[in-house]
Formats: C-alpha cells, sequence, structure tokens
C-alpha cells in the first residue's frame, strides 16, 4: 500500500483534541523505540500508532451506531465505553482512509482490549499506549522498566493494572482482557521453561 503519510496525520490530526494528539504523537514514538528493540515492523508500528485512537474523541452516540450498524462485535456494547473506540478506530480508517494491512488494523482493534495470541504488533502498539511519555499513573514506571527486556511482562503490569482500577470502579470486565493477560502468562512460563533447559 501506498501510503501518503501528511494526508493520514492531517486526518488523525482532525479527529481529536490537542491533547489526545500530543498523547497519540508520544505513542508513536514509543511504538517505534519498541519495534526497534523487539525486532518488530517499523513503518507498521508507527501506522498503527498513529491511528490508534482516530475515533477516540468521537462523539459516544457516533461510536455507538459505528459498532450497530457496520457488523462490529456487539458484545462490546455491553462492556465499558471506553471499549468501542479501538473497533470503531479499526473500521473508520479502513473505510475512511484505505488502510487495508489487517495486521494493522488488528493491532488498532484490539489496542485496548488485547486479544488471545496476541502478534508482535498487537503487543507494541497496545505497551506504548501505557508507557507513552506522556502517561502518568500508579505503577507507570514499573511497566517502563519491565519494558526494557520483555514485552509480556510489561504488558501484563499494564493489564493487571487496568484490571485492578475496574475493579475498584465496580466496573465490568471484557473477558478478552482476561484472556489475553492469560496468553502472556503463559508465553513467560513457556519462555522461562525454554531457557532454564538451554541454561541461557
Ligand atoms: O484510549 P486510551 O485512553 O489512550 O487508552 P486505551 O485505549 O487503552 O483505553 C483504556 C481505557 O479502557 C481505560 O480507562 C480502561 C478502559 N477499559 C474499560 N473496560 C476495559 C478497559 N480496558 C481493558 N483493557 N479491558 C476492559 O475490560
Ligand atoms: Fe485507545
Ligand atoms: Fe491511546
Amino acid at each position: 500500500m501506498d501510503l501518503d503519510w501528511e494526508k493520514l496525520r492531517g486526518a488523525t490530526r482532525s479527529q481529536m483534541p490537542e491533547r489526545r494528539w500530543t498523547h497519540t504523537l508520544g505513542v508513536v514514538s514509543e511504538a517505534v523505540k519498541l519495534a526497534e528493540r523487539f525486532g518488530g515492523d517499523r513503518s507498521k508500528a508507527e501506522l498503527a500508532a498513529l491511528l490508534h485512537d482516530y475515533a477516540k474523541a468521537w462523539p459516544i452516540e457516533r461510536q455507538g451506531r459505528a459498532i450497530r450498524e457496520h457488523g462490529l462485535p456487539a458484545d462490546l456494547l455491553e462492556y465499558d465505553k471506553e471499549l468501542w473506540h479501538a473497533h470503531v478506530g479499526a473500521w473508520a480508517v479502513q473505510t475512511e482512509l484505505g488502510v487495508d494491512d489487517e495486521e494493522v488494523l488488528d493491532a488498532i482493534r484490539y489496542h485496548t482490549s488485547g486479544r488471545e495470541r496476541m502478534t508482535l504488533l498487537d503487543k507494541i502498539v497496545c505497551l506504548a499506549d501505557y508507557i507513552e511519555p506522556g502517561r502518568d499513573f500508579p505503577g507507570v514506571n514499573k511497566i517502563r522498566e519491565l519494558a526494557e527486556h520483555s514485552l509480556e511482562e510489561a504488558l501484563v503490569a499494564g493489564f493487571d493494572s487496568t484490571l485492578a482500577f475496574l475493579m475498584q470502579q465496580g466496573k465490568r470486565i471484557y473477558p478478552l482482557t482476561v484472556i489475553a493477560r492469560n496468553g502472556l502468562i503463559d508465553e513467560i512460563h513457556i519462555r522461562a521453561k525454554s531457557q532454564g533447559q538451554t541454561g541461557g
């Protein structure tokens, strides 16, 4: 796909207020760093990060309508509205901007909830969203430290902070986040075992 980065930047910038754009640029810079550190595709990481919150600032009625009218997962409607923008954003950048890279669309689609068997690109975008330079929440520095050596350990810590927050607020938990966390823990254990066997 031939990308007009200036057009994509302008279109994304125009969807959101200044502070969300600043966050977006932070996620782009963090995603590029993570891609370089962990061997991901730099330009896909940059594209998915740029577009990840495309629909975040849309009025919630517009997000709900997109879910209902365009066959996006209807179960989202039963959970926190903060989850909606990820699926709506993936649909919007595909239909409005012509983004057709399925890996990039999936990384946008699952950047909030995570999913079973997260790809390297999914992990990079989801983690960059947690640790971009503008983020400040309890535990963020620990997640930044873990991100120096393990995408999976850092992401588990990220999901833990979100789950603790949701529980504290008495909110429902989207089951895919629990499934994503279980998958990451399995990956961590499998890697520890194989490193134990090779002594490395
Ligand atoms: O869009 P951002 O604010 O940059 O970040 P995000 O897309 O990760 O959204 C995070 C919000 O989603 C956070 O306030 C918690 C909320 N949320 C609500 N229910 C769930 C959830 N996040 C996850 N991972 N799982 C949920 O079930
Ligand atoms: Fe988001
Ligand atoms: Fe974000």
